[in-house]
């Protein structure tokens, strides 16, 4: 395989820093996301906590009881879990990531995968400049820091992106490959569980460096032919797996929370038409083409409003989505009587170019010979 540069882009304490974006008075304060699980006040588990909350042992998973214990005589703020908001500054963050990418892999809310060898002309210079950059664009325009790796993989980025947090840079070329990782707890490998860690400890290994020196047949005996397998490869930085767009999705949408709640469609349509600008851009990043357009409405009482429309064929252009949401808010205006605190729009049904290009060669013939 050629050489390539692959990159891990992880937000730091994601739901704790949107919480302390949205406030920032609490920013110096131990900050616990909290889900709780209504039963009694405070029985639930805690999502994530901020760097000064981790001070006193808080972290992901723990009761939240325990962490009110741990945080006892603190001036600790403790706050709901707001999953829609974190999603809002997740997706456009994530457009970011991917406008830097030669190609994309959206992991999971918080964590992306970016292929950036063309771009960087397969130089770690240029790769750990890269990287700058999309730090500094995350923090200019969504006002939150990440952590990046970069390394020849996806195995070595992701050990990278973890290990200088919050606001860390790791860069691992391949001839450092080998001394990063052999320190690290064999832990430190995707795929190595705590079941594994204690097996492995039985035989002596514990870091990564003491598992790539172990007999891969004797791995391989132990945790059969794949997990063995790959344990040896891994422990060597051995990752063949490509960075992979995530499947075509079946609609592309984005939703936001106006300043205040309103019913005046002159602040709603300049916020839905920003929307559609970004959707529709995502739209085009994908090459396909949509048929049908939503528009949403969360009210002040938090009750949810939609109103689609589908076209008979599939479009391609800003214009007509734009018109569309006009007139499905217009619609929805005058249908209720709800002040709107979100709004989001939506494209879906949506189609490949090529494949619209088949239909109408077939239904044309081709006209090119
Ligand atoms: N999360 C959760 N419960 C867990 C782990 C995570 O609800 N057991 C949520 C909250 C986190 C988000 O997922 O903010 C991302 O998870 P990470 O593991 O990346 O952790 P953080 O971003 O919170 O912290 P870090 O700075 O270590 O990345
Ligand atoms: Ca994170
Ligand atoms: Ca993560």
């Amino acid at each position: 395989m050629q050489a390539r540069i692959v990159m891990l882009v992880d937000l730091d304490y994601f739901f704790a820093q949107c919480e302390e974006r949205r406030n920032p008075s609490i920013k110096d304060k131990p900050v616990v996301v909290c889900v709780y699980s209504g039963r009694t006040e405070d029985s639930g588990a805690v999502s994530t906590a901020n760097y000064v909350a981790r001070k006193y042992g808080v972290k992901s998973g723990i009761p939240i009881a325990l962490a009110k214990q741990k945080l006892k005589d603190v001036d600790a703020v403790f706050l709901p879990l707001d999953k829609e908001f974190y999603r809002e500054i997740s997706d456009r963050i994530m457009e970011i990531l991917r406008s830097h990418a030669d190609v994309f892999e959206h992991v999971g809310i918080d964590e992306a995968y970016l292929d950036v060898t063309q771009r960087t002309k397969a130089d770690y210079q240029e790769a750990e400049r890269l990287a700058e950059i999309i730090k500094d664009d995350v923090l200019a325009q969504e006002q939150l820091t990440c952590s990046i790796g970069v390394g020849p993989n996806k195995l070595v980025a992701k050990i990278a992106s973890d290990i200088q947090k919050p606001d860390g840079l790791t860069v691992v070329r391949p001839h450092e490959m080998n001394v990063f990782l052999s320190p690290l707890p064999v832990r430190s490998l995707v795929g190595v569980g705590r079941k594994t860690e204690k097996k492995l400890e039985t035989l002596g290994v514990r870091t990564v460096g003491q598992l790539a020196k172990f007999d891969v047949q004797r791995l391989i005996d132990i945790f059969g032919r794949k997990l063995g397998t790959y344990f040896h490869n891994a422990s060597q930085g051995i990752d063949d797996e490509p960075v992979q767009e995530r499947g075509e999705p079946e609609s592309v949408s984005r939703i936001s929370t106006l300043k205040e709640n309103t019913r005046d469609p002159a602040v709603i349509l300049d916020e839905a038409y920003r929307l559609c600008k970004e959707v529709y851009s995502r739209l085009l990043n994908l090459g396909l083409l949509y048929r049908s357009v939503s528009i949403y409405v969360v009210a002040g009482d938090l009750s949810v409003h939609s109103r689609s429309k589908t076209f008979e064929n599939p479009a391609s252009d800003l214009e007509t989505f734009r018109k569309t949401v006009k007139e499905l808010f217009e619609k929805f205006l005058a249908e209720s009587d709800v002040e709107a605190r979100r709004i989001g729009v939506k494209l879906a049904n949506l189609a490949k170019k090529e494949k619209l290009q088949q239909q109408i060669t077939s239904f044309f013939g081709d006209a090119t010979d």
